[in-house]
């Protein structure tokens, strides 16, 4: 971190992305540390491939984010947050710039001039305001909230095994310096395009109990998106409801990218360890939350992925 806050402090114009379809901490992460760099008298530039979800409309900000399928301009730096490998921001040019790499994924790959990997942080909105500190820059509320919707999002609202005891005391701080914990809430969770609870709806229906209902899967197909006007926004998070069953303790939810093409959430309870599981299968994650690709049959994707589970349970 401290050769990160050198190289901010000798140079003026930077940009920032993350991955695209970016989630909360992917977006709360970015903005906060452009407003940060800003504060110290900086450029910062935010690209993302996608649009932010419609949830996140009220992030300080967000507004200044640019959508695009490349990096263009004169920058010193280029940070990439929370990406295990240059490809996941899905943006062109990247390449060309001096890279900050700032992730909390365990695998993530030195792909940056700079690398800053910590995977015990709950989020890399925690990781932001550690440099944020160490910048000595004033946590605005706008950065404040920016920093607990990214925490807040990828902690499961602080209910995943990575909260730990410093998460409460970096959320306390921002909500002391003007994050509204229940505004925020209201904000991210009780303002649901119609779209999207509909299509819960029919997805909650195709929910499919395994291995002595240890093992719930739920799917997707393009025709429910088709239906119900929802778009793959609206699935983030939706997996958890497979995993929060009574005696459920792992989850998969596979959806369906293109014919015969899967691409596969998977999430666990307690020790499960559904990151080094989808590794093993081309994809990553972290020990309770997952993601791969498989190709084939709807049978023989889900077949698969209901089998390696049970491995898993052994
Ligand atoms: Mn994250």
């Amino acid at each position: 971190m401290d050769d990160i806050i050198h190289f901010i402090k000798a140079n003026k114009r930077f940009a920032v992305t993350s991955h695209s379809r970016p989630d909360g901490d992917a977006i709360g992460s970015s903005l906060g540390l452009a407003l940060a760099l800003e504060e110290l008298g900086k450029t910062a530039h935010v690209f993302n491939a996608d649009p932010h979800p419609h949830r996140y409309d009220f992030l300080p900000e967000v507004e200044t984010i640019r959508v695009t399928n490349r990096v263009e301009g004169d920058y010193d730096g280029l940070f990439v947050l929370e990406c295990n490998d240059l490809d996941r921001p899905q943006l062109a040019n990247l390449e060309h710039y001096r890279v900050v790499n700032i992730d909390h994924h365990p695998n993530t790959n030195s792909f940056g001039h700079f690398n800053w990997v910590d995977s015990t942080a709950a989020a890399v909105g925690e990781m932001i305001y550690y440099l944020i500190k160490g910048l000595s820059v004033p946590l605005t509320p706008a950065i404040a909230t920016n920093l607990y919707v990214a925490i807040m999002t990828d902690t499961g609202s602080f209910q995943f095994s990575n909260t730990h005891a410093q998460t409460f005391q970096i959320v306390g701080d921002l909500a002391n310096s003007g994050a509204n914990p229940s505004a925020i809430a209201q904000s991210v969770y009780m303002n649901q395009p119609q779209a999207r609870i509909r299509l819960l709806g029919l997805l909650l229906d195709t929910l499919k109990l395994h291995s002595q209902e240890q093992i719930a899967t739920i799917f997707l197909t393009q025709d429910m998106l088709n239906t119900t006007g929802a778009n793959i926004n609206d699935v983030e998070g939706i997996v958890t409801y497979a995993l929060s069953v009574e005696g459920v303790l792992l989850a998969a939810f596979l959806r369906e990218e293109e014919s015969a093409r899967y691409r596969i959430s998977l999430r666990s309870k307690d020790h499960y360890d559904v990151g080094a599981l989808a590794e093993t299968l081309g994809g990553g994650g972290h020990r309770n939350a997952a993601g791969l690709r498989l190709e084939g049959t709807f049978d023989e994707v889900s077949g698969r992925v209901v089998g390696e589970l049970e491995k898993l349970l052994r």
